[in-house]
């Protein structure tokens, strides 16, 4: 079947129709500056986890949006981080330098409040021959908005990025200007990728990241971070997906913590988490959740990868 972006998918311009684009968007930041949130925006659903708390996301993961003039191939990174050194750490960081070796650009998120020593750590990533256009995110909490003046001009001077926007993910504002310099630095190319696709990740993936998304929203400081999700089944029966899945943490009170009294807060998380697959999935969700103790998993490289780190 012909989609409409086919008529614009050949890398040869024809007279007057701007050459198609297509090419692979490496976002990347410190941690909490918004990149999962603004992929989330840019795709117009959501994909990939966020919370207010640092180092949410820990894989990379594919989003995918088809228009009419270009296929953008988005890779949402962990934020990287130099601060807490740790086996996961380490993985993530390498996470973020793997992306940023295999894209056609790189997409530098930076929060409009302040550049810090964490963001130039980011830029200095960033190869000398990369095509890099920075979004100055969360544009709606500057009050005094000729306040970006100095600071876009502060930006400018960290790196030659071929396009500075100010953005705001949370808002949705100046999305299509972000969007427009970004298709502008991507290669002419056709489509890489069917034009319904939106991630190059399966459900099971998906489903394991939206309960760890709730933990990381329902619960304090500690918990998260010494957590981890497995699927252990996740079988199709019609359009109702039963899927069973293992909490694990490192020490036994944080089991309970998770649990909550009388199992409430896992009930809460294994709610909000089905509510959101439903939604993704386009079908009715069994969810069925357990908590373990697993000690130690963040430091043992053969849990580290058993987990898909
Ligand atoms: N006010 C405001 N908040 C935002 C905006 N974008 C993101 N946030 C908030 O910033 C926090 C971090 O967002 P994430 O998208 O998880 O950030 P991230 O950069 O992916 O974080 P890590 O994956 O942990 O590195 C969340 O509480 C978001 O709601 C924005 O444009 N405006
Ligand atoms: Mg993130």
């Amino acid at each position: 079947m012909r989609d409409k972006g086919e008529a614009h998918t050949s890398g040869v311009p024809e007279s007057g129709t701007p050459p198609f684009r297509c090419g692979h968007v490496a976002i990347v930041g410190r941690p909490s500056v918004g990149k999962s949130t603004l992929l989330n925006a840019l795709l117009g659903q959501k994909l990939s986890i966020t919370s207010n708390k640092p180092q949410t996301t820990r894989h990379r993961i594919t989003g995918i949006l088809t228009e009419p003039r270009a296929q953008f191939i988005f890779v949402d990174t962990p934020g990287f981080q130099t601060l807490h050194r740790s086996r996961l750490n380490e993985r993530l960081n390498h996470a973020v330098r793997q992306a940023l070796a295999e894209v056609d650009v790189a997409l530098l998120v930076l929060d409009a409040a302040l550049v810090n020593k964490a963001d130039r750590e980011v830029i200095g990533l960033l190869a000398g021959d990369v095509r890099a256009v920075a979004a100055i995110n969360k544009i709606d909490l500057v009050k005094d908005k000729s306040a970006l003046l100095p600071y876009l001009a502060e930006v400018a001077q960290l790196h030659p990025f071929t396009a500075i926007v100010p953005v705001s993910a949370k808002k949705g504002t100046q999305l299509a200007a972000l969007k427009t310099e970004i298709a502008k630095a991507l290669p002419q190319s056709d489509r890489l990728y069917p034009v319904d696709d939106l991630t190059d990740r399966d459900e099971r993936f998906l489903a394991a990241e939206f309960i760890r998304e709730k933990i990381f929203r329902l619960l304090g400081e500690e918990v998260p971070y010494a957590t981890t999700v497995g699927i252990d089944s996740f079988a199709l029966e019609g359009d109702l997906r039963r899927i069973h899945a293992t909490v694990y943490v490192a020490k036994t009170g944080q089991r309970g913590m998770l649990l909550g009294e009388n199992g409430a807060r896992m009930k809460a998380i294994a709610s909000q988490a089905r509510a959101d697959m439903e939604r993704l999935f386009g079908g009715r969700v069994f969810l069925e959740v357990w908590v373990k103790v697993k000690p130690k998993w963040a430091e043992s490289e053969m849990s580290l990868t058993q987990f898909g780190y």
